[in-house]
């Protein structure tokens, strides 16, 4: 019962080997829903960080296409939200795509929209195509453009739509309901009038908050999330474009902003935080590994990243995961155009519960051998 590897002969690692009197004893003790702790001891307590997710990436070829056919299959009324999700393979029985983090591709038509509804879980979302796309959080009327990244946090009621004479529209969503459920601590509501209506001019957060350094200055914040519930492609796009002109950069990540929230300077919400990073042309990152986990999406250019020593390669919209304490590199494979991702991740959890450790990889000029393909 007891497991070992190498290490497991130092002094202070469990170390009793099986024998017919100890067994009986483990069947004593489990009758009485109890055990040894020597027996699982060293399971419990990892040497390193232990992910049970995998790296996985899902190819927006193959995916959009399948999100696109749940538009004939599906009304948002019969399904509540048309979305298709990504599981790891590792991960099947708590619906997440990494970690404790749940990721989908939600898709709808002109003229749609999905009842509103509020829930214990964060969610996050990243627009992949369509114009016309908006939703509504207790009230604000937020727009959606492609790539723009919005915020519909806990409790807050949230209800999807795209205008009558817009595109069809694919975003990524990105929630904590893994770790919302983990901690037993989800629930659900929906909206008593089935969807909103909007309370506040059309985009009042983005145009009373995201004007960058400045804030209203009578304004008391309160809330554990951002007031500034969309951060558009323009403004994430220049604010990399102008640190990188001054020579701004980080060996593991390339240049890299975090989207904050401007009343705090933290992350946008309790559970998750976000940011977008920008390969240069020809830029290729040292390997480095961190406590958390992240979920990818290209947001610009073509190019590879190596997790845990295996290599994927990625083009515009493909989605893939970093789980906690993999190794990570990623390379943009053109020489004369920059390469941007999106990612989310769960840092203010790591974060607020001290949790946080990383290291750079020190041997191979900071890069992995590829030991797998
Ligand atoms: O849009 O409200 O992909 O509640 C999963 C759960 C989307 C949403 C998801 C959700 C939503
Ligand atoms: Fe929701």
């Amino acid at each position: 019962m007891t497991t070992f590897d190498e290490r497991d002969t130092e002094l202070g690692r469990a170390r009793v080997r099986d024998n017919e009197d100890l067994e009986a004893y483990y069947a004593e003790l489990d009758r009485l829903d109890a055990g040894a702790l020597w027996t699982v001891a060293n399971d419990i307590e990892p040497w390193e960080p232990h992910a049970f997710a995998v790296p996985v990436l899902w190819p927006w070829a193959e995916l959009r296409g399948r999100a696109l056919r749940a538009l004939d299959l599906v009304s948002p009324e019969e399904a509540g939200r048309r979305v298709v999700y990504l599981r790891n393979p590792q991960r099947k029985d708590i619906s997440a795509a990494c970690g404790l983090l749940f990721s989908g591709i939600q898709v709808m038509r002109p003229g749609e929209r999905a009842p509103g509804h509020r829930h214990g879980a964060s969610a996050l979302r990243f627009i992949m195509e369509g114009a016309g796309g908006y939703t509504i959080v207790d009230g604000h009327h937020v727009d959606l453009g492609e790539r723009d990244f919005v915020l519909t946090p806990n409790g807050t009621w949230h209800d999807h739509g795209v205008a009558k004479d817009g595109e069809i529209c694919l975003w990524q969503d990105g929630l904590d309901i893994p770790l919302v459920n983990a901690l037993e601590a989800n629930w659900y509501e929906t909206h008593p009038d089935d969807y909103q209506t909007a309370l506040y001019p059309d985009n009042d957060s983005p145009r009373t908050f995201g004007s960058p350094g400045l804030l209203p200055a009578s304004y008391r914040w309160q809330k554990s999330y951002s007031p500034l519930l969309r951060y558009g492609w323009d403004e994430t796009y220049e604010a990399l474009q102008k640190a990188a002109s001054v020579g701004h950069g980080d060996p593991f990540e390339g240049v890299i902003m975090r989207f904050t929230n401007p009343h705090t300077g933290g992350h946008v919400m309790a559970t998750m935080g976000a940011s977008m990073q920008m390969l240069r042309p020809g830029e290729a990152t040292k390997a480095h590994r961190r406590t958390g986990n992240i979920i990818y999406q290209v947001a610009k250019g073509s190019g590879h990243s190596v997790i845990a020593g295996k290599r994927f390669d990625w083009q515009e919209k493909d989605i893939f995961c970093v789980p906690s304490w993999a190794w990570r590199e990623h390379a943009n494979a053109s020489a004369s155009e920059d390469a941007c991702l999106f990612s989310f991740n769960d840092f203010p959890v790591i974060e607020k519960l001290a949790f946080s450790r990383s290291e750079g990889l020190a041997e191979n000029d900071g890069h992995q051998y590829i030991t797998e393909n």
